[in-house]
């Protein structure tokens, strides 16, 4: 992409989310890559590693939960050690600017990462979970409700698999694995949010795996915009009126600029 295509895009895109009421961003692994943490489908992601059936399907945790809670445990590792990047930071902002223009503003987030809420977002939508979290994998115990978990390692459990303390079933990350349904309300509220957007920002994601993927398409199909920022193009990329290609820490800081500029 030419340097003045990609200027005209951006100020393209920011015109689109100056005007609009309510702006959404659903966010994927890919605007956490620039703080160190890797996707899932991209070369050297974290699938071409791990197969999905070894450790994140529900059967492949109660074949060996040893095996799944420490693949857990390590990414916790790398992501205690990782900060938001400059597009987390965008995003931030852009809530904050949107809001004291009367506007709203939420991320629909795949990932499980905290990243958004530690660059300062307050409207975030988790889909697939957070990794901060733990639960009780039987759903009929009082724990099965989420609870923050920092453990980094098997040695600061008592027991490894970690069990749980009430009912003494295995304890799981809180997080959404293939064959597993959405949590009911954040699913609900995205759908929803999605449908009365004037503007859906996709940021990072190979829009491979639903139904989070449905917002962008939900969006659009009620008359709304969808601007896409991704260093390749996507299976998102032809639904998109504005496509920027690019590493979403560099692209998002200048779209930001420029819907500060249209809202002054
Ligand atoms: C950059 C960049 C930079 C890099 N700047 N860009 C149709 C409808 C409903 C369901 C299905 C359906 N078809 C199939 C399904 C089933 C299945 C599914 O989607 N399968 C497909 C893979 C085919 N879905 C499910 O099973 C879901 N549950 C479900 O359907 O339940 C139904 C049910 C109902 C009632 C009862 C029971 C069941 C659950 C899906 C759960 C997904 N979980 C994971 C793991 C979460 C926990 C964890 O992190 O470990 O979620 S899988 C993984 O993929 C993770 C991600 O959130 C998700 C999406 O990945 P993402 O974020 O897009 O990452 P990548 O790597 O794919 O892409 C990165 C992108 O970034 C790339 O495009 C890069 O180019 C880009 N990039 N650097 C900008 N610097």
């Amino acid at each position: 992409m030419q340097s003045d295509d990609l200027k005209d895009l951006i100020l393209e895109a920011a015109k689109i989310i100056a005007r609009a009421k309510l702006v959404l961003s659903f966010t994927g692994a890919g605007i956490s890559a620039e703080s160190g943490i890797p996707t899932f489908r991209d070369s050297g992601g974290l699938w071409e590693k791990y197969r999905v059936e070894d450790v994140a399907t529900p059967e492949a945790f109660m074949r060996n939960p040893k095996f799944v809670w420490e693949f857990y445990l390590e990414r916790k590792k790398k992501i205690k050690e990782a900060n938001p990047n400059p597009a987390h930071y965008a995003l931030a902002d852009l809530e904050r600017i949107l809001r004291e223009s009367g506007k709203s503003f939420y991320i629909i987030t795949q990932n499980i990462d905290n990243l958004h809420r530690e660059a300062g977002n307050k409207n975030i939508i988790e889909l697939h979970g957070n990794i901060w979290y733990t639960k009780c994998s039987n759903s009929f115990c009082e724990k099965s409700r989420p609870f923050y978990d920092p453990r980094t390692s098997p040695e600061e459990y008592e027991d490894f698999p970690p069990r749980c303390s009430s009912c003494g079933s295995l304890l799981r990350p809180h997080v959404v694995w293939f064959g597993e349904p959405l949590p009911e309300d954040a699913i609900n509220e995205s759908f929803r949010l999605a449908s009365l957007a004037d503007v859906v920002i996709v940021v990072g994601t190979s829009g491979a795996v639903f139904p989070a993927a449905y917002v962008p398409y939900i969006t659009r199909e009620h008359g709304g915009k969808v601007i896409e920022v991704n260093i390749r193009t996507s299976s998102l990329t032809s639904i998109s009126d504005v496509f920027l290609m690019g590493r979403a820490g560099e692209i998002l800081p200048r779209i930001v600029e420029e819907v500060k500029r249209a809202l002054k």
